[in-house]
């Protein structure tokens, strides 16, 4: 029996790819990118292209399981089976007995990209920890900083679509490793230069992108407010700017032009490192080279100043009215075009039936190493981590490893593979592939919503995250009918919040039609739709220049560049003259996918990139083994002289920790310090100082 199964990948990744899935005697063999989705356009990314060897790798956790060594320690015989009804009485009784100690609020959730699928994001396990009284946890450690951000100027997370990049005659990838992070908006980039529009990279890092472009703007990173502000002044000093469209949909335009003056080319080329000449042409090309797009990622968010530096770069189409046209705009996230019963999904209402009687304390999880070590009244005994791998992922490292050894700590993690997290765990729960459970998938690069089929039977006895939270409710005594509901009933009520980008799109629907985009109309002349032709979804359809509630964050109400106090061009930051940029790996996904050795192939792992003034200046040679190091931590790298980076910075890539030497990856340099905005983290507000080692001085992993 063959059948082929459209599923979509729910992987923390802007593209939501409809996938199908051929299956023979209920075994996947097949997986290719669907050619009629009109995103996925028959192609897949290399890490999913080879998407079986991850389901059926013979590492997959496939049991629940005990530890019965030290907490940090892994290898064979660290862990021992046993069944589901051990590993449920174990939590009950353990959380039960916590709970009664300590107060809910000592057992913590953690938990974030893994799975981004409706449901196995934030359903059942929601409701499960609400209904508990636990501590909730502020997920903040990725786009929190530019969805605040965006929402602050233009009311709502949207941006132009995908498609429309077709008809863009200049784009600029402004932190956007698009060939890595997002590649299926590539071939409308393609297609757009293929008729004539040009491509401009701004990026510390010489991406493929960059490479592939026609200008590549290195910044000095963390200095992306004062780019952009240095933009509007040459636009609005050359009265470049569209008059009409201000007047009509923006406020606050005369308080940003009175910050304008300060951010002279001159001025601008100290602090990024682009020549006045540059920042002249990038504003006048972007301002006059009809539709001009940006495509804005995540990465300058991810800087101590990240908040400011998004409204400022959004506050680029609105001055210049590109918002007007098809083919302009600028896109940072789709997300908030879907507009999903959020509510009715994590029912944030039985907090009030918890123990507690309230709404819980949050902690945030960019600061997990604190929380485990420093928080009180009450402090963390119980982890629960499910879609994560805080071992790895999360910034100061260090300090999360301190907390995680904690043997007072109850940890339990539900995952596929045994990551650097498990390490630490308790327990070990197995948890389904996107293969093996269904659901609703959206996406935040475009706006076409899909029902994600399940191809095979669950392998050994995992179980999704909907199913594990609802058995371990019910085994708490949890009796709130919602943790009975089916997963198709959850699907139903998560489309049925009465928002009419939704109208009649039903769970039906989306099964026999896999490619429904969301009601997003243009005009009657049938035009694509345009997000704020006519205004932005504020109270008064004005974008916010000025956002009086920023205020309250200690925010210029404008935008004004702050450099972050890690960073060279703050006076006085002593000992580390180095930029680190801790960036992801183009063929892994954060620290999923990095142990499956068809993909090890692909990715340079453990190196250090430097440019050549920087490395003859500390006489590291190409292939020299180096030590990176700060206040905080220190890790063996083996440097890469390539020309991927401009001098005053360097590059690594997040791994896996156990499979680097000493057992440690990038993230024990970074800082748990938080962004301007969101409580984001500041993964790219890192100095540090690079030195040559001997062979000898560490162990080599290759
Ligand atoms: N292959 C692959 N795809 C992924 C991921 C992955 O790990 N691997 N991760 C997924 C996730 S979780 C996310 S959030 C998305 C989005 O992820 P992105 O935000 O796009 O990813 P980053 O790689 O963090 O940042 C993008 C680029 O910003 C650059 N950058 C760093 N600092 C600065 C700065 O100060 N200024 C400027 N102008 N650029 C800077 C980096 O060098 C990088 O090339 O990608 C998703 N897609
Ligand atoms: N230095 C540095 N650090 C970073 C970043 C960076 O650019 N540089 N990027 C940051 C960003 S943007 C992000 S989003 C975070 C990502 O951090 P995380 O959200 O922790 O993402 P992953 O590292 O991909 O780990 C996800 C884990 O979830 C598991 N998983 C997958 N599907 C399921 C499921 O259905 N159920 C369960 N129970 N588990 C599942 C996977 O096996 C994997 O181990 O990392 C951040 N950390
Ligand atoms: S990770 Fe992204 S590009 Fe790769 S298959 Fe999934 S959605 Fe598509
Ligand atoms: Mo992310």
């Amino acid at each position: 029996m063959k059948q082929v199964v459209h599923a979509a990948c729910p992987h923390d990744c802007p593209d939501a790819c409809a996938v199908l899935i051929t299956v023979e005697d209920g075994r996947a063999t097949r997986i290719q990118g669907d050619p009629e989705h009109p995103i996925t356009r028959g192609f897949l990314c290399a890490k999913v292209a080879k998407y079986l060897d991850r389901v059926y790798s013979p590492d997959r956790v496939l049991y629940p399981m005990r530890r019965t060594a030290p907490k940090g320690i892994h290898g064979e015989g660290v862990f021992r089976r046993i069944t589901w009804e051990e590993a449920y009485d174990e939590i009950v009784s353990r959380l039960g007995r916590i709970r009664a100690e300590f107060g809910p609020e000592a057992i913590l959730p953690y938990s974030y990209g893994g799975n981004i699928g409706v449901l196995s994001n934030a359903s059942m396990d929601m409701r499960f920890f609400h209904r508990l009284g636990a501590s909730q946890l502020h997920r903040s450690i990725c786009s929190q900083t530019g969805g605040d951000a965006i929402i602050s100027i233009y009311g709502r997370k949207i941006g132009t679509e995908p498609e429309q990049f077709r008809h863009s005659k200049y784009i600029i990838a402004w932190a956007a490793n698009i060939h890595g992070n997002n590649v299926h908006l590539w071939p409308f980039i393609d297609e757009a230069r293929r008729n004539g529009a040009r491509l401009v990279v701004i990026d510390p890092y010489r991406t493929r992108t960059a490479h592939l472009a026609d200008w590549h703007i290195p910044i000095n990173p963390g200095t992306d407010v004062a780019l952009a502000l240095g933009l509007m002044h040459v636009i609005v000093r050359d009265g470049l700017h569209d008059r009409d469209y201000i007047a009509r949909y923006a406020e606050g335009f005369d308080e940003l032009e009175k910050r304008l003056p300060e951010y002279t080319p001159k001025r601008v080329a100290q602090w990024t490192g682009i020549s006045r000449d540059d920042i002249e042409r990038l504003a006048r090309e972007y301002a006059t080279t009809r539709p001009a797009a940006i495509r804005l990622n995540y990465g300058i968010q991810r800087s101590q100043n990240g908040g400011a530096a998004v409204r400022a770069v959004c506050m680029l189409p609105v001055i210049t009215g590109s918002w007007k046209e098809v083919g302009g705009g600028l896109q940072l996230s789709t997300s908030g075009g879907f507009q999903l019963d959020r509510a009715a999904m994590e029912r944030h209402d039985l907090m009030r039936k918890s123990p507690l009687g309230l709404t819980a304390r949050t902690v945030n999880m960019v600061q997990l190493g604190k929380a485990l070590t420093e928080i009180d009244n009450p402090p963390i005994k119980a982890l629960v981590v499910y879609n994560s791998n805080p071992a790895a992922v999360c910034p100061d490292q260090n300090l999360v490893r301190r907390g995680l050894k904690r043997e007072d700590l109850f940890t339990v993690v539900h995952e596929q593979f045994l990551t650097d997290t498990t390490d630490y765990a308790d327990l070990v729960l197995p948890a389904t592939t996107f293969f093996e459970h269904k659901d609703l998938v959206q996406a935040y690069g475009h706006y076409y919503l899909q029902v994600s089929q399940p191809a095979i039977e669950p392998l050994g006895e995992c179980k999704s995250n909907v199913e594990f939270f609802r058995e371990l409710a019910l085994r708490m005594g949890f009796e709130d009918e919602c943790f009975r509901e089916p997963v198709d009933t959850m699907i139903d009520a998560a489309l049925e919040s009465g928002v009419p980008q939704l109208e009649g799109i039903t769970r039906q629907r989306l099964e026999s039609d896999p490619y429904v985009r969301l009601n997003l109309h243009g005009d009657e002349s049938g035009d694509p739709w345009l997000p704020f032709a006519n205004g932005f979804d504020t109270p008064n359809r004005k974008a916010r220049l000025f956002d009086p509630a920023l205020i309250a964050h200690g925010m210029d109400p404008v935008a004004s560049f702050v450099p972050p106090e890690e960073s060279r061009h703050r006076q006085g930051t002593e000992g580390f003259p180095l930029e680190l940029l801790a960036r992801k790996a183009d063929n892994f996904l954060n620290s999923t996918f990095v142990n499956l050795p068809s993909l090890q192939k692909m990715e340079r792992q453990h190196e250090l990139e430097i440019s050549r003034a920087d490395a003859e200046r500390r006489s590291i040679a190409d292939g020299d083994r180096v030590r990176v190091y700060n206040q905080r931590g220190e890790i063996f790298l083996r440097a890469r002289v390539d020309g991927a980076v401009p001098a005053g910075v360097v590059g690594a890539r997040l791994g896996w920790a156990k499979l680097s030497d000493a057992g440690l990856n990038i993230n024990v340099l970074t800082s748990d310090r938080l962004t301007d905005l969101g409580g984001g983290a500041t993964f790219y507000s890192t100095l540090v100082e690079v030195e040559r080692v001997p062979e000898t001085s560490c162990h080599s992993k290759g």
